[in-house]
């Protein structure tokens, strides 16, 4: 078992937790996020733990495979694609999801990269606009945190 923790810090704030039992085994994915505008919100792994400058030195989606920007459940998609996470009314989005392409351990290891929560919705590749197939026109970066290794 691996477990890794990221701290989100910004406009919005918030606290995921990451854990996988093996490396064949899909990646399990929780938390909260607080202050978020009600709605959707994208939400992906982006490819350096880098935060000097802020959420934007988190640099693009981490994409080993070189990918389009897709949905998680696309085939074609960034390994950090995990679509959107949504706000209720009181900012709140709380996140419980599983995934098959991140990974704790290995090649595709997400542990010193960054989450990033977005002002807008992620489009999933499908919206038409000239960022969908790069970023899903998620707008701007309200609030990252570096994943981190945790107690196991
Ligand atoms: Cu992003
Ligand atoms: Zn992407």
């Amino acid at each position: 078992m691996v477990k890794a923790v990221c701290v989100l810090q910004g406009e919005c704030r918030g606290t995921i937790y990451f854990e996988q039992n093996s490396e064949s085994e899909p990646v399990k994915v929780t938390g909260q996020v607080t202050g978020l505008n009600p709605g959707l919100h994208g939400f992906h792994i982006h490819e350096f733990g880098d935060n000097t400058n802020g959420c934007t030195s988190a640099g693009p989606h981490f994409n080993p495979l070189k990918k389009e920007h897709g949905a998680p459940t696309d085939a074609v998609r960034h390994v950090g694609d995990l679509g959107n996470v949504e706000a209720g009314p009181n900012g709140v989005a709380m996140v419980e999801l599983t995934d098959k392409q991140l990974q704790l351990q290995g090649a595709h290891n997400i542990i010193g990269r960054t989450v990033v929560v977005h002002a807008d919705p992620d489009d999933l590749g499908k919206g038409g606009h000239e960022l969908s197939k790069t970023t899903g026109n998620a707008g701007g970066r309200l609030g990252c945190g570096v994943i981190g290794i945790t107690v196991g």
